[in-house]
């Protein structure tokens, strides 16, 4: 009888061991890290400032965790100190093509890094006022020159 009774009173103290170790590993918070998307490929000229988009950069986690930074090296030196957040834009100084690195940091402090490419264009030339008026006059003046005429 006695050794039923300490055998009921093991499988108890067990039973609750048991259910605390599942309620601890319930409450462990397991943070993953972010996914950083820098999109692309992007496109245009070194007249204007080509925007770029980190929108597609997501934390698995969210919404109990989420990306708190979106860093960017857009001189490709590898310090991602040239411009921050999810949406930026930049005027390069040359032609041809560029790589950008995102870097991506959540609230847990884990990070991902991912690069697109960018292709930078001479600018497109807009005709200078010469250039536009003067066939223009020079057809108004044929114009009033042979209704003139023809009186
Ligand atoms: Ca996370
Ligand atoms: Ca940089």
């Amino acid at each position: 009888m006695r050794i039923k009774q300490s055998r009921l009173i093991c499988f108890g103290i067990i039973l609750v061991l048991m259910s605390v170790g599942i309620v601890a590993a319930n409450n462990v918070q397991i943070n993953h890290p972010p996914e950083a998307d820098a999109n692309g490929p992007y496109e245009g000229d070194l007249c204007s400032p080509i925007s770029l988009d980190a929108s597609g950069s997501y934390d698995p986690d969210y919404p109990i965790g989420s990306i708190v930074s979106w860093e960017w090296d857009l001189d490709n030196d590898g310090e991602f100190d040239d411009a921050s957040g999810e949406f930026v834009e930049w005027i390069w100084g040359s032609t041809g093509d560029q790589v950008v690195g995102l870097r991506v940091t959540d609230d847990a402090g884990e990070a991902d890094i991912s690069y697109a490419q960018v292709r930078v264009n001479e600018c497109e030339e807009i005709p200078e006022f010469p250039t536009i008026t003067l066939p223009v006059v020079a057809i108004l003046g044929l114009a009033l020159f042979f209704q003139r005429r023809k009186n």
